[in-house]
């Protein structure tokens, strides 16, 4: 056995293993399993650069809080001027201390930018002189990540004809087919299909469900998806009478069988309580997770994803998860990507799971977000596995660099690869 595998083969001192964890972490390439990031052909959907990282939705509902601008006048703003409300508001006006805040200054600082600029003139120079492609693949260098999840929606106006018309693919982006339009505002989008050939009506008869089976095949072959995806409201109830209700059970579950793709279900949403903050007005409420429990119960030849938005639901979801061996949780999603609360769900994760689960995902809407969102989660995670080693070790069973390396392995990149069948 050569040096290298005998050193990782060693029992480590107690004193080594944070270090360690680090080290593995940092070397460890993670794959992003959920963004609303797009592959270079699909760049015109896409955001990047200083003007959308600052104007992120979660730096939107920020802006209202520490200034006296309307939403109705930001919203009559043009990109740029809305940038500079928010970077004079929250970045100059005040000490960017919140999560998303301190996030635009570790994109800058990795970028080897200015932090504390009275404006964006240096910033919006240095992205103006990007060659994307070439940049993508940087940010992604620096973010410790190998691949990217995408979400795309085969019913989006702007991005159907793209998928269409061949875009080209990319190994770093993965598709996922996105279901929010079918599941959650057929009423509003089933003409959408119908205008495609599909026969389909509002009431879902009989013939509609054979016909979403086939929009959705069809899909599968364009797109190749490595999952389907929802998100769904706090008010989920399954089995329900309803067209979701009727679509999960007659159409999407058994699609997702027939091309042995796994569904992800993110629960939680409260769609909209404030509208005039826009993507910015959604909210989380606490969900009946027994849905998700008559789902898995229900179709135990579907495997499925699943994250939950409230953290009152967390601990019942670690519960399920112990019950049903076709779901895996992923993610501290949204609301929840906090470091404090991301420490509460992956120490009990980890405490009710091992290393059963995928800990987070980064959610970017924006390209260099993933640099910061991965920063925050190595940041977060390296005491709490550390802590768990410490304990095995404490226990009596000696811990080692190739565990380590293993389980992290497992957590951020297998654990994913299996479920999906991505290489
Ligand atoms: O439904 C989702 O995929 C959510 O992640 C988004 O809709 C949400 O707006 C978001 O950006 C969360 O981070
Ligand atoms: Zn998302």
């Amino acid at each position: 056995m050569n040096s290298v595998l005998e050193a990782s083969a060693a029992p480590l001192a107690s004193n080594q293993i944070r270090s360690t964890v680090e080290d593995e972490l940092n070397a460890t390439p993670f794959i992003d399993v959920h963004t609303h990031l797009f592959m270079p052909s699909l760049a015109s959907l896409g955001a990047w650069g200083i003007d959308d990282l600052v104007t992120y939705h979660y730096l939107e509902a920020e802006l209202f809080r520490s200034s006296d601008i309307s939403p109705e006048r930001y919203w009559s703003l043009s990109k740029r001027e809305k940038a500079d409300a928010i970077w004079r508001a929250l970045f100059v006006e005040n000490a960017p201390v919140s999560e998303a805040t301190r996030g635009v200054i570790a994109v800058l600082s990795a970028l080897g930018l200015s932090t504390n600029c009275p404006d964006l003139k240096e910033a919006r120079e240095f992205f103006a002189a990007q060659d994307y492609r070439a940049h993508i693949r940087n940010v992604f260098r620096i973010a410790g990540i190998s691949e990217v999840v995408m979400t795309n929606d085969s019913l989006d106006p702007d991005e159907a004809p793209l998928w269409e018309s061949g875009a080209e693919r990319d190994r770093q982006f993965h598709p996922v087919l996105r279901l929010d339009r079918i599941l959650n505002r057929w009423p509003q989008h089933y003409e959408a299909l119908a205008s495609k050939g599909y026969k389909v009506d509002e009431n879902v008869s009989a013939g509609s469900v054979t016909e979403v089976r086939r929009f959705l095949a069809s899909w599968c072959e364009t797109m190749r998806p490595v999952y389907m995806a929802v998100s769904l409201p706090d008010s989920l109830q399954y089995p329900e009478d309803s067209v979701r209700g009727r679509l999960f059970g007659e159409a999407v579950l058994p699609v997702c069988r027939e091309f042995n793709l796994p569904l992800s279900l993110m629960i939680g949403v409260r769609y909209q309580v404030n509208p005039a903050l826009r993507l910015a007005g959604d909210a989380v409420g606490k969900a009946d997770l027994r849905s998700l429990e008559r789902l898995c119960g229900g179709f135990p030849d579907n495997r499925f994803l699943c994250s939950v938005l409230s953290r009152e639901n967390q601990h019942e979801l670690c519960v399920y998860a112990r019950k049903f061996a076709n779901l895996m949780l992923f993610g501290c999603w949204w609301f929840l990507n906090n470091p404090s609360i991301v420490e509460e769900i992956t120490r009990e994760r980890l405490e009710m799971l091992g290393t059963t689960f995928i800990p987070q995902h980064s959610d970017a809407r924006i390209l260099e977000q993933v640099i910061y969102k991965w920063r925050n989660t190595r940041r977060t995670l390296a005491p709490i596995l550390a802590n768990s080693y410490q304990l095995l070790h404490d226990d009596g069973r000696p811990v080692t660099r190739a565990d380590i390396r293993r389980d992290i392995t497992r957590l951020f990149r297998t654990n994913f690869q299996k479920w999906t069948g991505v290489g």
